[in-house]
Formats: C-alpha cells, sequence, structure tokens
C-alpha cells in the first residue's frame, strides 16, 4: 500500500509571503516517524512538486484557507476510487464538514493515534473520524528530515521545541485547539539540531513555534542550547519578550539573527479589543533599536483591520512605523478563522460571511489578492477593498529600498555577523514592494471599476450603530499575552 502526504499551497506564484518562504511541511514528517514499514509512504508538496497523485491513500494536512482547494481534490480522488485522509488545524475545527470529502479524519494532534489509523487502513477497518491528543513530552521523539529529500528549501531547518500557546488572542486558532503549552525534551531537540546540521550545514535554525519562549527557564536552557551547538537561528517572540532587555541579550548571545515580532497594531486600544494584552504600554520603537544595537534584524508584525482602525489613525500609524527601524513589516489584513472567538463573536451579529472558505470569492479585491489580504466581514470604517488598498500602501511605504534603510541592514548584519540572512531579508524586502505594487494597479483599475475612491482618506463607509467587536475584556491584562496568530513566518 502506498500512502502519500499530501502539502497543498494554493498561492505560490500570487503575492503571499508564505508563497517565497518554502519551508518543509515538518508535521508530515512527524507522521512519517511513526507509520509502520507494512506502509511505503512518500510526500507531495506543492511548494516543491509537481502535483500528480499517485497512490493508494492520500493524507493531506488542511488549513481553513485552502480547504476548497483540497476538498476538490479529496472529492477527485475519492470518486477514483483512493483513499483520502484528512487531518491538522481544519479538520479539528471544522470535523464534520472534513468528513464531508474525506474516508477518514482525524482532529488534534495526530502521532499517537497514526499508528492505530494505519493498522485500521491495512486491515480495511478504517474509521470515519479519529480524536487525536496532545503529545506529551515524554512520548515526543526527533523528527526524520531525511522525509524530504532532496527538495530545495529556502528554510530546510525548521523545526520546533514547543506546542500549543498558554496565551488566549480573541482572533488565534492555536491558543484554543492545540492543547496545552508544552516543551520538548532538550535531547531530543539537540539530535534534530544535529541532524539538521548533517543535512543542512549552512542553514540557520528556523524555530516556527507559536510561542518558544513563553516558559522563561527553559527558555534560557534552549538559548543554552543553541549557544552551545553554535548554531545561528530566527524566531517569533512576543512583545513583552521583546521588551525584556536580558531575555533580549541572551537571544543575542545564543546567535540570534532576527525575530519576527507580533506587534500588530501600535493602538494599544486595538490591542485591547483583541485581548492581545502584552503590547499595551511597551516601547515597541526602543526594543528594536536595542536589538538592531545587538545584531539582531526586526520583522515587524502588521495587521490591518483591527476594531479601532480608521484611515485617520492608518495614516499616522503609518508615519510612525516609517519612523522605527525595522529591517521588514509583514503587513496582512485581520483574518477571522473558524473557532477563534472573534468569528464567534461576529457570526452572529451577521458581521463575518459564515464558512467563508468554503464559498467563491466575490469580493473583488478577494479575487484580485493572496489570501493573507482577504477581507472575509464588515469593518465599520473600511470596505474590504480599502482595507486591501492600505495594506499594499503600508507594504511598499515600508518595504521601500530606501539607501538608510538599506544601509541600516547590513549594519546590524555586521554587527549579528549575519551578511547572507540581511541578503534575504533585503530581497524579500524588495519582492513584496514590488509585487505589492503590482498588485495595487490592479486593485485600483477594480476599485475604479467599482466606483470607489482609489485613496480613501476619510471613512468610506458610514459606522454602523454597534461596534465591530466587543472591545471590553474578559480577561485581565496581566494574565494574557500574545505573539501572532497568522503564522507569520521569521524570515521572508
Ligand atoms: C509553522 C507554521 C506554518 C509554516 C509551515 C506550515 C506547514 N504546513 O507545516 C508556514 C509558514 C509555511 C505556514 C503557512 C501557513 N499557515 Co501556518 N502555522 C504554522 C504553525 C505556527 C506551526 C505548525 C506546526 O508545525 N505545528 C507543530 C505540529 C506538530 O502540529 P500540527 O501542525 O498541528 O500537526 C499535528 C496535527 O495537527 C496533526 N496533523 C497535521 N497535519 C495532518 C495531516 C494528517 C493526514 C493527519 C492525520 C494529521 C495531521 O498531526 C500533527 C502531529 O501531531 C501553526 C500554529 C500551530 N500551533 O499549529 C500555524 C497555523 C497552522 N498556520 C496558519 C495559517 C493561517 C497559515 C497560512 C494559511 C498563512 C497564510 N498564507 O496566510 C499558511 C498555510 C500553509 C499551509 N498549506 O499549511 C493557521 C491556521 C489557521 C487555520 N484555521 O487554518 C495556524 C493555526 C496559525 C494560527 N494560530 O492561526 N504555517
Ligand atoms: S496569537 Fe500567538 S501568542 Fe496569541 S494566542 Fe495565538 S499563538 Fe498564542
Amino acid at each position: 500500500m502506498k500512502l502519500v502526504f499530501v502539502n497543498i499551497m494554493q498561492e505560490l506564484h500570487r503575492f503571499d509571503s508564505t508563497s517565497y518562504i518554502t519551508q518543509p511541511p515538518v508535521p508530515l514528517a512527524v507522521l512519517n516517524g511513526v507509520t509502520p514499514p507494512a506502509i511505503e509512504t512518500s510526500l507531495l508538496d506543492e511548494q516543491t512538486d509537481d502535483i500528480r497523485f499517485e497512490g493508494d491513500v492520500f493524507a493531506f494536512t488542511l488549513s481553513t484557507q485552502y480547504a476548497r482547494k483540497v476538498y476538490r481534490y479529496a472529492d477527485a480522488l475519492r470518486a477514483d476510487g483512493k483513499k483520502v485522509i484528512l487531518g491538522g488545524i481544519h479538520p479539528t475545527v471544522c470535523p464534520e464538514e472534513a468528513m464531508r470529502h474525506a474516508d477518514a479524519i482525524v482532529t488534534g494532534e495526530a502521532e499517537l493515534l497514526w499508528p492505530t489509523v494505519c493498522a485500521d487502513l491495512l486491515g480495511g477497518r478504517l474509521q470515519p473520524r479519529y480524536d487525536g491528543s496532545p503529545t506529551p513530552p515524554s512520548r515526543m521523539r526527533p523528527i526524520d528530515y531525511r522525509f524530504f529529500g532532496k527538495r530545495r528549501y529556502l528554510t530546510p531547518a525548521s523545526l520546533f521545541a514547543t506546542r500549543g500557546c498558554n496565551r488566549r488572542c480573541s482572533f488565534c486558532v492555536s491558543s484554543r485547539y492545540m492543547g496545552p503549552f508544552r516543551t520538548k525534551p532538550l535531547d531530543v531537540l539537540e539530535r534534530e539540531i544535529d541532524q539538521l546540521e548533517e543535512l543542512y550545514p549552512a542553514a540557520f535554525l528556523q524555530f516556527t513555534d507559536d510561542n518558544l519562549l513563553a516558559d522563561r527557564q527553559y527558555a534560557t536552557a534552549l538559548l543554552g542550547l543553541v549557544r552551545h551547538k553554535r548554531r545561528r537561528f530566527v524566531t517569533m517572540v512576543t512583545v513583552d519578550q521583546f521588551c525584556d532587555t536580558t531575555l533580549l541579550e541572551e537571544m543575542a548571545s545564543s546567535g540570534c539573527l532576527g525575530v519576527a515580532v507580533g506587534l500588530e497594531s501600535v493602538d494599544d486600544d486595538n490591542c485591547v479589543a483583541v485581548r492581545k494584552f502584552q503590547n499595551v504600554g511597551r516601547s515597541f520603537p526602543e526594543a528594536v533599536r536595542r536589538a538592531n544595537d545587538l545584531g539582531i534584524q526586526v520583522c515587524g508584525l502588521i495587521m490591518l483591520g483591527l476594531p479601532h482602525d480608521t484611515p485617520d489613525r492608518l495614516a499616522a500609524t503609518l508615519r510612525h512605523l516609517g519612523e522605527i527601524p525595522c529591517s521588514l513589516y509583514d503587513l496582512r489584513t485581520l483574518r477571522l478563522y473558524p473557532s477563534t472567538s472573534l468569528y464567534k463573536e461576529m457570526l452572529p451579529r451577521g458581521k463575518v460571511i459564515p464558512e467563508w472558505w468554503l464559498s467563491e470569492e466575490t469580493e473583488p479585491g478577494n479575487r484580485l489578492l493572496p489570501g493573507c489580504l482577504g477581507v472575509h466581514y464588515q469593518h465599520d470604517h473600511f470596505a474590504p477593498m480599502q482595507l486591501q488598498h492600505w495594506a499594499l500602501r503600508y507594504t511598499i511605504e515600508l518595504g521601500h529600498m530606501r539607501p538608510a534603510a538599506v544601509a541600516n541592514v547590513v549594519r546590524i548584519a555586521r554587527r549579528g555577523r549575519g551578511l547572507k540572512f540581511a541578503g534575504l531579508l533585503l530581497a524579500a524586502r524588495q519582492r513584496g514592494a514590488k509585487q505589492a505594487r503590482i498588485l495595487l494597479a490592479r486593485l485600483e483599475e477594480a476599485m475604479g471599476a467599482n466606483g470607489e475612491p482609489p485613496r480613501e482618506e476619510e471613512t468610506a463607509r458610514q459606522a454602523v450603530a454597534e461596534p465591530l467587536l466587543n472591545s471590553v475584556p474578559e480577561s485581565s491584562p496581566s494574565t494574557l499575552s500574545c505573539n501572532r496568530s497568522d503564522c507569520s513566518p521569521p524570515v521572508t
């Protein structure tokens, strides 16, 4: 029996930071590692391979954004007599829906259960649904990266040391559905680092954790290990972690080349509205300068379309961000994923398109732009295309290759001995701005056709009676903190 693990990334050739990141689908290697030898396995990764379905069973990892596309493949394969298994975050949050397109689905973390699924498959008694459970640290095993063969990923040394997240941001899927926060035993991590060094000696480590440094004690031990291994690395951090000078110094001395910071908004009321309390009252610009002095490049992750955004505010924010020496900015629109508290709050009030991931895009901006700029809800102050217009303008203006900005990136790189990494950053910055200019021209054409002004500086839609979101949080700021839900990678 031949089982093919499949990773679909729809927007490979469109403007999307993930389209040129290309990192290995590590969760599939986790499953491959626990597949019994009686099943022959292979990988089909849309990032690197031509899509050809050759096998008996197809096991897709599935995120919401690509659900429709995967369901189409799944339906066709099943009509052709093949078996389809769906797993990952989307089947976890929308199990009944996924079951309509699969012979079996697996919810939650799956490595403990996967041998049972395989045994059922071999014995011809596959069940329609399996519910996985969070893997305890004692059962975590080193990932075997040889599964990815000779595929050329931009950041092949992608790994994670923790699972789940201890925060509760209202737009985030991971916080609620990926189990409690857990840390991988350091001896397991060490074996992965050793193998990655052997396979990709020149690559830096890219930690893809939601919240790598959430446990301060573990963070110190992990940074000690990376320092001992003499490996350079990048990771995501929360704003409060980023503003912790001691932690930042520890990271620098452990070989940190760059961090992606979940800033989202410079306005505290926006952060509070989405329960991103750890950003409130922090001095981000100061921390960026400190990081730069330590040789750490900073990518600021920004979300547009938060509840208190208005055209005036976005204009002011753009000026403000332009003065902060981030090496890169990653711009996204707020997206509403099923199962998040934000989605659940907005759905009954008719503010979000129900099950937007299943329907054909009708909004012209959503048809023109990649999913990371999709808007499937009604904002109080912006029509979708206007929000998208702002996101593209931000990308262009903040990604502009001004000589002073380029010189700053190079200066940081010299300090941190990371010139190659700086080259990647600058290439991403340039490419992002270039793609955004092309898309902006298309969007403006569409806006003109719809009779909407290409550049609004004032409220386009009358504010609706009800506020977009409940801006009063239930939880106390001191107990919550957050990174970023949209899994924006640390390097682009
Ligand atoms: C690293 C990462 C990426 C990487 C690599 C993704 C990958 N395919 O490996 C990159 C940067 C490429 C990426 C891209 C995107 N990502 Co991402 N990503 C993550 C992140 C931070 C960690 C994933 C991870 O490695 N976890 C560790 C492993 C062990 O856990 P796991 O992935 O859940 O896998 C276990 C189970 O889910 C299950 N499982 C997974 N797949 C399968 C398949 C089968 C057949 C079975 C049986 C089981 C199974 O078993 C695994 C082992 O236990 C998660 C957040 C999170 N905590 O999950 C977001 C997350 C999954 N990403 C998200 C998003 C939105 C995206 C993008 C759509 C972003 C975009 N472009 O706008 C793209 C989609 C790409 C794609 N096709 O998957 C969202 C998904 C939301 C949703 N409802 O779909 C998440 C949850 C972040 C968030 N909090 O919102 N991502
Ligand atoms: S956005 Fe980041 S920090 Fe916040 S709950 Fe999600 S994963 Fe955790």
